[in-house]
């Protein structure tokens, strides 16, 4: 029997990112036939059944389709901005000192609280939709900025309701233990115990939220602290990740792989034993070259340590208001390369493979049948032409769970 496809795309070099014995799994002169939702084949053209009937035939006028990229951290739902800090900071503050005079993740606290979800959703739908005219077609959001279960809840409604006005899959992440709201000044453990006893479980009955995550950190959360939030996450069957060593080492890195963690984020001060535990573990590193950039960090994240492990890397925007008030997925792979020494492939890699299985996700991340037919599509020479501009947009079009969402050759 022949085969169909509701969509076949021809008239393009294939960067499947599957390991195929060719760097970016490439496949020249490529076509790829979408049934529903799903990658149905793929393949060079020339061994494409001649007798298969197509409903709708594509050209991707001799361009680059590559996995719809994954943003997989970001917490680009939240009130207002914080240009003026970053005024205060040209000045000689630093983070941690707009921090502790209640600035910072506490000012973007007041203004989350204040807005409406309507306003919430408008203020955040912009960014949003700036990375996904950038091929980006899953993107994982947290909340974070309303540290308390109903202004948690909040941002993470309105995440959800973006997703399904922009048609863009979201996952969401509950992020409550990554400031202490004024309400509990001093009293951190009690905070803690609020999150797991009030903010979890309800986020969690009200399936709001994929994943749990904490600010492990100096000026965040404690080790001990840490745990038991993901302990909380786990009775109530939700996956775990971690704001990890970005300011300091606080064995961030183990703490997650000890739980298991689908990922430990940001991690410029994780030691050698953090990352061999993650390596057995499976955690994934993800990497925020946005971040260290605005915060103007010198410590490289464990590179080294990192590839001799084989733990895989991801990379990200950590889309926010305070370090990185970033939405181009596609510049990070710039500044990955630049900054932390990677290879444009590993970039590209660390925003589709290794992104998505930060995310849990195992239907995404290569382009490969099966999967589901999430596909950029790139006016580019060659796969490391993304990651060498800086600025501009190359995007030529995106297919999102097997529609078209733009299309512009
Ligand atoms: N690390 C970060 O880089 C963001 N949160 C975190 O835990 C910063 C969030 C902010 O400054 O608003
Ligand atoms: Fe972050």
């Amino acid at each position: 029997m022949s085969d169909h496809f509701d969509l076949l795309l021809v008239d393009a070099h294939l960067a499947t990112m599957q390991r195929n014995g060719t760097p970016y799994g490439v496949v020249r002169d490529g076509a790829i036939g979408i049934r529903g939702n799903a990658i149905a084949w793929i393949g060079a053209r020339a061994d494409l059944a001649r007798d298969c009937s197509v409903a709708q035939t594509i050209s991707c006028g001799g361009h680059w389709l590559t996995p719809g990229l994954v943003d997989c951290h970001t917490h680009l739902v939240y009130a207002g901005n914080r240009a003026h800090e970053f005024e205060r900071r040209q000045h000689g503050a630093s983070y941690a000192d707009i921090a502790r005079e209640g600035g910072g993740i506490a000012s973007t606290m007041r203004a989350t609280r204040a807005a409406s979800e309507l306003d919430l959703a408008a203020e955040s739908a912009p960014r949003l939709a700036s990375l996904a005219a950038e091929g980006v077609t899953t993107v994982e959001i947290k909340s974070g900025y309303g540290l308390d279960t109903a202004n948690e809840a909040k941002q993470l409604r309105v995440a959800r309701e973006l997703a399904a006005e922009l048609e863009i899959d979201v996952r969401t992440t509950l992020l409550a233990a990554h400031a202490l709201p004024p309400e509990f000044g001093g009293r951190s453990d009690d905070y803690i115990d609020y999150v797991c006893r009030d903010t979890i479980p309800a986020v969690a009955g009200e399936g709001l939220a994929d994943a749990v995550d904490a600010f492990c950190d100096s000026i965040g959360f404690s080790g001990a602290q840490t745990r038991r939030v993901f302990a909380a996450a786990r009775e109530h069957g939700l996956a775990v990740k971690l704001h990890a060593d970005q300011l300091s080492d606080v064995d961030g890195a183990r703490i997650a792989a000890e739980a298991s963690a689908l990922s430990a984020d940001h991690l410029e001060y994780t030691n050698d034993a953090g990352v061999e535990a993650m390596a057995r573990a499976g955690t994934v590193a993800v990497l925020l070259p946005g971040a260290f950039y605005a915060l103007r960090e010198t410590k490289l994240p464990p590179m080294a340590a990192l590839r001799r492990h084989g733990v895989p890397i991801a990379i990200s925007t950590d889309c926010n208001p305070g370090t990185s008030p970033a939405t181009s997925l596609v510049l990070m792979l710039n500044m990955a390369c630049t900054l932390f020494s990677m290879t444009p492939e590993e970039a590209l890699t660390g925003v589709t493979v290794h992104a998505a299985r930060a995310l849990g996700l195992r239907d995404r991340g290569v382009l490969a049948a099966g999967m589901r037919a999430d596909i950029a599509c790139w006016a580019i020479a060659e796969p490391a032409e993304l990651a060498y501009r800086i600025g501009g947009n190359a995007s030529a079009g995106a297919v999102r769970a097997g529609r078209v969402a733009y299309w512009n050759i």
